[in-house]
């Protein structure tokens, strides 16, 4: 037998699954049966998809992600100088390349190395975690899988303070509605004193925009195709891929990037698994994918009415992408 109770030690990973909604099967039998058809964009990321994301960040023409790593090099520090010791919780971590940022500055002041990241996919979950545990051996994790629809708003708290960090400009996926009552709950699931660490993605020049959403390598308009794919695979359907082409574009009232999957002929599709035809007329879309892009003092508005008043911002040199650090009120 061991000493008496002296090397009592705590796991320095865990991993807490909450059920993900199932509500795939119905959104795709409401998606292609509207009009105009769509399909909501958290359905590119099966295994094929979330490599090709992956792909997509290292793009000459993809800049956000390069240009929120940069600024969160310059950020890190002076953001827990702000909030002091607290634990990291990211919503949508994902391969957590950027956390590693946070994880340094963390290391460097000298504070408590607690993360805790939400994400989908346990695989990749899982897989992060295990990097990022081999790489700080201080560090703790205490992971969930889960989506964004709520559930996070019920972690366990581990410090008593807390950084809520949301990347990568995920928000635009959002429309202005579902963003204003997905950052109310935010701000509902966190205690005063609490911050929220938000990166987005801004407004610019049309071309520049428009390239990183059609690059010339087809990388982005593979992933957009490969949505067609996985239908085909998990509703055993017949979507003939040469028969869609990519399509994205900015729509300047929305403040949006656009992507859709066009039909290039009148045809018709069959999932069998969901019994379900559905007709296209030549040059008709699917709706896949909004990224909207912000305006940081309408956004800094908004975060202050929902009671998350900007602190501090950080901005590239070109003003091509915003990171808000917000507290809790
Ligand atoms: C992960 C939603 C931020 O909108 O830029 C990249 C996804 N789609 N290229 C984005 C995406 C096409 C990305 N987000």
């Amino acid at each position: 037998m061991r000493g008496v109770g002296l090397m009592l030690s705590i796991p320095r990973l865990e991993i807490q699954d909450f059920p993900v909604a199932q509500t795939y099967r119905q959104d795709v039998v409401t998606g292609l049966s509207s009009i105009p058809k769509f399909l909501q964009p958290k359905y590119f990321y099966d295994e094929t998809g979330s490599r090709l994301f992956e792909a997509i960040c290292e793009l000459p023409e993809y800049y956000p992600t390069r240009t929120e790593a940069l600024i969160l090099q310059t950020a890190a520090v002076p953001i827990f100088q702000t909030t002091g010791p607290c634990e990291l919780v990211e919503l949508g971590s994902g391969s957590a390349t950027k956390t590693t940022y946070l994880l340094d500055a963390l290391v460097q002041l000298q504070y408590p190395l607690v993360y805790v990241p939400v994400d989908v996919s346990p695989t990749i979950l899982q897989s992060s975690a295990e990097r990022l545990l081999a790489d700080y051996p201080q560090l703790i994790v205490r992971g969930v899988v889960a989506d964004y629809e709520g559930v996070w708003a019920r972690l366990p708290r581990f410090e008593s303070r807390r950084l809520l960090v949301f990347l990568g400009s995920t928000l635009g996926n959002f429309s202005q509605a579902e963003c204003e009552t997905f950052l109310a709950k935010i701000a509902d699931s966190l205690q005063p004193q609490d911050y929220f660490l938000l990166g987005v993605d801004l407004r610019k020049a049309v071309p520049l925009l428009e390239a990183a959403y059609n690059d010339s390598q087809g990388v982005t308009a593979a992933f957009n195709l490969n949505l067609l794919a996985r239908l085909n695979r998990d509703f055993d359907g017949n979507f003939d891929l040469t028969q869609f082409e990519h399509w994205a574009f900015y729509n300047k009232q929305l403040h949006q990037i656009e992507m859709h999957l066009r039909s290039l002929c009148p045809q018709s599709v069959y999932l069998s698994k969901l019994d379900l035809t559905v007709e296209f007329a030549a040059g008709e879309t699917i709706h896949t994918e909004s990224s909207r892009k912000f305006d940081l003092t309408e956004l800094g508005g908004l975060l202050t009415e929902l009671g998350l008043p900007t602190v501090k911002v950080w901005q590239d040199p070109q003003g091509w992408f915003g990171l808000l650090l917000c507290r809790r009120t």
